[in-house]
């Protein structure tokens, strides 16, 4: 049995443009996403789309930093107060040499909790993120009450979110809540497994020196992809959380058969880890024609995917993350959770 939420308010997340290879491109991360994984999730009947309690800003703030949550907030007014009526994005940050001070303008509040220039922030960014958070802590509510398995249909995305910097197209980390809730409810040790293409750099920072918490990511190699400063495979946590940050970079071109050996070694990290519940941070760019991605996999890999990940036998958080190419995106997810069903009948 699965349940399934999902942001109400998503579509106040529809940002113009991102700086991208020289140029200000229309952004990937858009509302459309959402419209067709709901669209896929309602023709499979796996259930009703519930809409999201309100756990209130109590749990972010546990997680994040406060004065970065109120960054977030205040932001676009800021931002107006400049002059300006366009989408925000940053422009400057912290190079070798510099102090990491924080600013007082908006220009150096951006940059200073910030990780690139692909990230905008609208007048109605803070309430679609603060739902889409909202959405990731109903999931977790719902697995730890007993449902084997939860999707939280979350938009914005939040792995390259941290407690106190925003990019990627992320701003709150939505996994690392879940997880955080699946603790709180009485999980004594969760594992979050990422398997967006790109590195989920916010939850490996969040989590890194954790015992709690491991964190297992198969992604494409940082050395040729986004986020490039994180997510090599010679991270493997620190302090309390040493040996529980596995990383599993992938060439450019992987298909699912060395992406099935790389899962497996991420399975057997997590039985390892025995944890009594498990976050699934979900992107679907691995698939072969997602246009900023460069995977090979099929919607029918992501079915196997899923039988795979359910096979682990763990009550399963699952929390939507990228995956941008229209088309397959929907059959994706839906594959995924499918793959999920099958494996716990
Ligand atoms: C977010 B998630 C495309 C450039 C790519 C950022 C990628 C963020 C991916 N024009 N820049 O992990 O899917
Ligand atoms: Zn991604």
């Amino acid at each position: 049995m699965i349940r399934l939420f999902a942001n109400p308010d998503h579509a106040l997340q529809n940002a113009r443009a991102e700086l991208a290879e020289g140029l200000l491109k229309p952004v990937v991360e858009r509302p459309e996403r959402m419209v067709r994984i709901l669209t896929a999730l309602e023709a499979a009947r796996f259930g009703p789309i519930e809409t999201p309690a309100d756990h209130g800003l109590d749990p972010i703030l546990a997680l994040c930093d406060p004065g970065y949550i109120d960054f977030l907030q205040r932001a676009w007014a800021l931002w107006t107060a400049e002059g300006r009526g366009n989408d925000a994005l940053p422009l400057n940050w912290v190079g070798r040499g510099m102090r990491r001070v924080r600013p007082r303008h908006i220009d150096g509040l951006l940059g200073y909790y910030s990780f690139d220039a692909g990230t905008p922030i609208t007048a109605t960014t803070w309430q679609a993120v603060y739902r889409s958070a909202q959405t990731a802590l109903s999931a977790a509510r719902a697995v730890s009450e007993g449902s084997r398995f939860a999707f939280a249909g979350c938009r914005p995305p939040g792995h390259h979110a941290s407690g106190d910097t925003f990019g990627g197209y992320c701003f709150v980390n939505n996994a690392g809540l879940a997880a955080q809730a699946l603790r709180d409810a009485g999980a004594d040790r969760v594992a979050i497994v990422d398997v967006d293409y790109h590195h989920g750099n916010g939850t490996q920072t969040l989590f890194y020196d954790r015992g709690d918490v491991s964190f297992v990511s198969l992604h494409a190699d940082p050395a040729w992809e986004y986020p490039y400063f994180l997510g090599y495979a010679d991270e493997t946590g620190a302090g309390a959380g040493d040996g529980t940050t596995l990383n599993l970079p992938l060439p450019f071109g992987t298909r699912w058969d060395r992406y099935a050996e790389a899962l497996d070694r991420a399975g057997r990290a997590v039985a390892a880890f025995a944890p009594d519940g498990l976050v699934i941070s979900l992107g679907t760019d691995p698939h072969e024609d997602d246009p900023i991605s460069r995977f090979a996999l099929t919607t029918e890999d992501f079915g196997r995917m899923g039988r795979v990940i359910g096979a682990w036998d763990r009550p399963t958080c699952v929390v939507m993350e990228g995956g941008y190419d229209l088309a397959s995106l929907g059959a994706n997810v839906a594959a995924f959770l499918g793959g999920l069903l099958d494996a716990a009948r």
